[in-house]
């Protein structure tokens, strides 16, 4: 474990991204602010199966220039990058022969978009890492989904009939969701998936599991195994609670103090704003100063600082993180 853990133990900075389909509508549902973080728009805004699928025809990335995005992060001081290959709304941003609900199949852009992040981490010597919801699905049939009443996500006439539906069916709001079994789903979908990731990408430094709702002890298990393909991976600890501890645990936006320090190796994920995902209306950005007086607060607990990125529909970053970014590399120069 330990020989594994070297590079992640040394690189104290880490490039979060959060891209989907969620940042074509960015916060927006039929001209309705949908409240909460932007990647969970589908859930929070309740919105249709064959609606939300409507988004990925908008969701053409012509300006995505991975080379660019993998030389901010390193300019920044970063080591490594984690990025979501697929989030909680099931959309995979690579090809995939498990689902047609990946890039390549059902976009206009029509190309994996993580084989050019790889390339361009192999040319700058970073750490690549995937994101893998391997619970929450909820476009492929049999995926789970979180339990969050309509009434918290957005003034929708319609919540109170909404919520009783999902009460009745755990947490799902579309009838397409459950014509599979979570069995299914995970035999059929996420296993293959996460196959697909550990053998067409090169060296895999990071599978970064998230929320197992749903998960049992078997679903786990086959998960886990599938890391045999990457001998090196380490993982976070969110795969299922107990049992898959993982290699690290993964504090939410938020600093642990000393006390609660215990001896095993942690990272700290944060926005810089308040979302994950894109969201044109959210603009609570964290200063500069405040996002290196986290990083060294990080760094002298003995943490990494996982930092997020939600880049635009078009394939850029947003400017405001663009100038972090630069400032926080300028202040790395000199110190
Ligand atoms: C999860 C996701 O639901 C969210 O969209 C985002 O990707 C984030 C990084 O991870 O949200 C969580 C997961 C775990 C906790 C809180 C939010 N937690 O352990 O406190």
């Amino acid at each position: 474990h330990d020989k594994r853990m070297e590079w992640w133990r040394e690189a104290r900075f880490g490039m979060f991204i959060h891209w989907g389909v969620y940042a074509v509508p960015a916060g927006y549902y039929n001209g309705q602010p949908i409240k909460r973080i932007g990647e969970w728009i589908m859930n929070r805004g309740k919105i249709p199966v064959s609606d939300y699928q409507e988004f990925a025809k908008q969701f053409d990335p012509v300006k995505y220039d991975a080379d660019a995005w993998v030389k901010m992060a390193k300019d920044a001081g970063m080591k490594y990058i984690v990025i979501t290959a697929k989030h909680h709304d099931g959309f995979a941003l690579f090809k995939s022969n498990a689902s047609k609900w990946n890039m390549v199949d059902a976009t206009p852009y029509g190309k994996d978009l993580l084989k050019p992040l790889a390339e361009a981490c192999r040319k700058y010597g970073i750490k690549l890492g995937f994101y893998y919801s391997q619970a929450q699905d909820w476009n492929n049939p049999g995926g789970a989904a979180s339990r969050k009443a309509a009434s918290e996500g957005w003034d929708n006439p319609d919540s109170t009939k909404i919520d009783a539906y999902t009460a009745a069916h755990e947490g799902h709001w579309d009838p397409t969701q459950t014509t599979k079994t979570m069995a299914q789903y995970i035999d059929e979908v996420a296993v293959p998936q996460v196959k697909e990731l550990l053998t067409n990408y090169g060296d895999v430094a990071v599978l970064w599991w998230d929320t197992p709702t749903g998960m049992t002890d078997e679903f786990a298990g086959k998960l886990n195994a599938t890391l045999a393909l990457q001998p090196n991976i380490i993982t976070n600890d969110r795969l299922k609670r107990p049992n898959f501890a993982g290699d690290y645990k993964t504090p939410e936006q938020r600093i642990p103090r000393e006390s609660e320090l215990d001896g095993k190796d942690w990272e700290t994920c944060m926005t810089m704003n308040g979302t994950w995902g894109f969201k044109k209306d959210d603009h609570e950005w964290k200063s500069t100063e405040v996002i290196i007086r986290n990083l060294l607060d990080i760094a002298s607990k003995g943490g990494n600082y996982l930092l997020n990125i939600g880049p635009r529909a078009d394939g850029t970053f947003p400017d405001e993180s663009i100038a972090r970014l630069k400032q926080v590399g300028d202040w790395m120069k000199v110190n």
